[in-house]
């Protein structure tokens, strides 16, 4: 079927909207109509090239909502109709690690995925005959798009696309790095490095557990006001501080941080992340994500004297699982979306709600179809 698209033709050029062909699901698989889709920092940075498994032309877009419109053979859990948020980190409860319940990287395709193709090994996206690549397994840049089965949560369906498609990404990746990685307990002291989709998160998630010091970092003061809307107790603007800012950072929490995140994909702000923690204890928990080259360091010391450096992917969430609870969350209104959806625009106008995310403008942008 012809379907409408932004494709990214080549790394560092803005996307172009095109009619471009879509085969329809195979075994497995599931053809999916999306309504809304988030633009996240890691859609920019495979666009910019920095991304080492970047491929292109592809359909880029990881943070969707939509409809299920047929399944393939051999499909079991879904069926037309349903309501679904694709997920990039899938969840097919077999694999070695989604039994090992001590991670939630599901391995069962992510092979494939990362050389941009569906499990068969071949591309559903086509435009006059030449392939198009896949992106994270989701490509919600495109009014229709096909995943496996075991790459969808089901949703109940009086959910609000427009908003429940940053649970797809950034809403279940800050929450899930405090609740499921850092596992944050109440009474505690942190500091998040990085106040944009993901570090007002990990805000909100610290307030909900019951932090005691929620300290922002932003160089962009117009972050702090939202911010402190979403829980934070102080904001430091690392260019407004007389001296060093992690002997700053550990006089403020008086010794250190029990938590701090990094939600930027900065490794020399990474490595302050880490040296803010408490010694003994302290646990600094990476994700943002950094250029092929990036490499962070630190002296072996700080990990000696007890300091924890974690990473975490999409907060940890498995995401069949944990998906559908978290829109409950926000149906509830235990959690806050509206407030962080700073602009709506449809998907023509895809290139300015990356404009936007560059000039620290937006928060999260949604396009819609
Ligand atoms: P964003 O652009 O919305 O926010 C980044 C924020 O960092 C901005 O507010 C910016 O002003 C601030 N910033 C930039 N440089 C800074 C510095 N040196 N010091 C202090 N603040 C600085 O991006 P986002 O969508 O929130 O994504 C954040 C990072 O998380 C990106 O690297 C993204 O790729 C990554 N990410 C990782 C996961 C995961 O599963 N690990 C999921 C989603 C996003
Ligand atoms: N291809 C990138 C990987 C980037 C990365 O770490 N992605 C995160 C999700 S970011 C969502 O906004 C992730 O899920 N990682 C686990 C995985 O298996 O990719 C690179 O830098 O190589
Ligand atoms: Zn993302």
């Amino acid at each position: 079927m012809d379907v409408k698209a932004a494709v990214a033709w080549e790394a560092g050029k803005p996307l172009t909207l095109e009619t471009v062909q879509l085969e329809g699901p195979k075994e497995g698989e599931v053809l999916v109509e999306i309504k809304a889709t988030g633009i996240c920092h890691t859609d920019a940075y495979t666009l910019s090239g920095d991304d080492p498994e970047g491929l292109f032309p592809a359909i880029l877009g990881h943070e969707g909502a939509g409809i299920v419109v047929e399944v393939g053979s051999g499909v079991k859990s879904l069926k037309p109709g349903d309501h679904v948020i694709p997920l990039y980190i899938p969840e097919c409860r077999q694999c070695e690690y989604c039994l090992s319940f001590k991670t939630n990287l599901c391995q069962a395709i992510r092979g494939t995925q990362g050389k941009g193709l569906m499990p068969d090994g071949s591309s559903r996206f086509s435009k006059n005959g030449q392939m198009i690549h896949h992106y994270m397994g989701t490509s919600t840049f495109s009014n229709y798009t096909v995943l496996p089965e075991i790459a969808l949560a089901k949703i109940r369906e009086d959910a609000p696309f427009d908003k429940v498609c940053y649970i797809g990404c950034g809403v279940t990746t800050g929450l899930g790095a405090v609740i499921n990685t850092a596992k944050v307990e109440p009474g505690a002291n942190v500091v998040v490095f990085g106040l944009g989709g993901i570090g007002l998160n990990v805000i909100q998630g610290a307030k909900m557990v019951g932090a005691n010091k929620i300290i922002g970092v932003d160089l962009n003061p117009a972050k702090k006001q939202i911010a402190e809307k979403f829980g934070m107790t102080h904001f430091v603007n690392p260019k407004e501080i007389e001296g060093d800012l992690v002997s700053y950072l550990v006089e403020l929490t008086q010794g250190g941080a029990d938590y701090s995140f990094e939600c930027i994909g900065n490794v020399k702000v990474m490595r302050q992340a880490l040296e803010c923690c408490h010694k003994g204890w302290g646990v600094s928990v990476i994700i943002g994500v950094a250029g092929a080259g990036q490499e962070i360091s630190t002296r072996p010391f700080q990990l000696v004297t007890g300091r924890v450096w974690k990473g975490t992917a999409f907060g940890g969430a498995k995401g069949r699982t944990d998906v559908p609870k978290i829109v409950d969350w926000y149906m509830e209104g235990k959690i806050n979306i509206d407030d962080l959806i700073t602009h709506v625009m449809p998907v023509e106008r895809i290139n300015e709600a990356f404009e936007l995310m560059h000039q620290g403008e937006s928060i999260r942008t949604v396009v819609t179809f």
